[in-house]
């Protein structure tokens, strides 16, 4: 198949061939960089969501449910969920694609799972890549989840418009987050698994921590939404927060 008819299926959103361009992104095929030259000129319509934190933090659940709000709405969404680098959350991977495998079958949705395969440096670019084809390929949301361990995943989330950062209510997860960096780059903040007990002492805590932090009027000051992520609870409020944001960078025009 020429580039144009490749290109063409691509647009119409052919997942077929959407997930052979993401192959050969990730396989550093010589096509990839022909294809994204194109994916280029068609990319910038889509609203990227970056989901960080912790490991076991909820990420993917968050991911599931925002997901089918989305979906509820009408609207289409991609998820590209990068792999933990480390061994131990190899268990809650697995547990992510029964999870996943939920809303796999959906017309509207489109699910990639990016293997780090060691190359870490590479993995920032090619992941920003696979999320410009799903923009060009017309999904209205791209969500990129990434564990919050390393820089490479931090500098993933980063390319979103924007980007949450999800606790636990474990004492000292947030400032086991603020060693992390992950406070810099939130632009708000979920404690999840709020069913669990000292949920609203992890709260006040992480709000303590950022009213420590200079701002200005252009500033989005984080807000700190409280979740049950596993019961659809607080997903609505996530959604809202994240509209607050992008009309807050629509008003600055900080959109890129
Ligand atoms: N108690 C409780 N458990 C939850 C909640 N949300 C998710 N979990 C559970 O926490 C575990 C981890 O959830 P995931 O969504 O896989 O977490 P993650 O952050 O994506 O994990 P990694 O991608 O491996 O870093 C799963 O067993 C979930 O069922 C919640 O609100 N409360
Ligand atoms: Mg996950």
């Amino acid at each position: 198949m020429d580039v144009e008819t490749f290109f063409h299926e691509l647009l119409k959103n052919n997942k077929r061939l959407i997930a052979r361009a993401i192959s050969y992104v990730e396989s550093e095929y010589p096509q990839a960089e022909e294809i994204l030259k194109k994916v280029h000129q068609h990319s910038g319509n889509a609203y990227r969501i970056g989901i960080t934190g912790p490991p076991g933090a909820g990420k993917s659940t968050i991911t599931n449910q925002l997901a089918k709000l989305y979906l509820q709405n009408g609207k289409s969404v991609a998820i590209i969920a990068v792999d933990p680098t480390s061994p131990f959350t190899g268990g809650a991977l697995l547990g992510d694609r029964v999870r996943m495998s939920d809303i796999g079958k959906v017309e509207n949705i489109f699910i990639r799972s990016m293997a780090t395969r060691g190359s870490l440096g590479g993995l920032c670019k090619k992941a920003i890549d696979t999320a410009d084809i799903l923009d060009a390929a017309g999904y209205d949301y791209i969500i990129l989840e990434t564990v919050g361990v390393g820089q490479s995943e931090l500098d993933i989330v980063k390319a979103a418009d924007t980007t949450m950062v999800v606790l636990v209510p474990e004492s000292g997860d947030s400032v086991q987050a603020m060693k992390a960096g992950l406070m810099e780059i939130a632009d708000f903040f979920v404690v999840n698994k709020c069913d669990r007990p000292a949920s609203e002492q992890a709260a006040n805590a992480l709000r303590t921590i950022l009213m420590l932090r200079n701002h200005d009027e252009k500033t989005f000051l984080p807000e700190i939404v409280k979740a049950v992520a596993q019961d659809n609870l607080g997903i609505k409020e996530i959604a809202l927060e994240i509209e607050r944001h992008q009309t807050h960078l629509n008003k600055f025009d900080l959109l890129t």
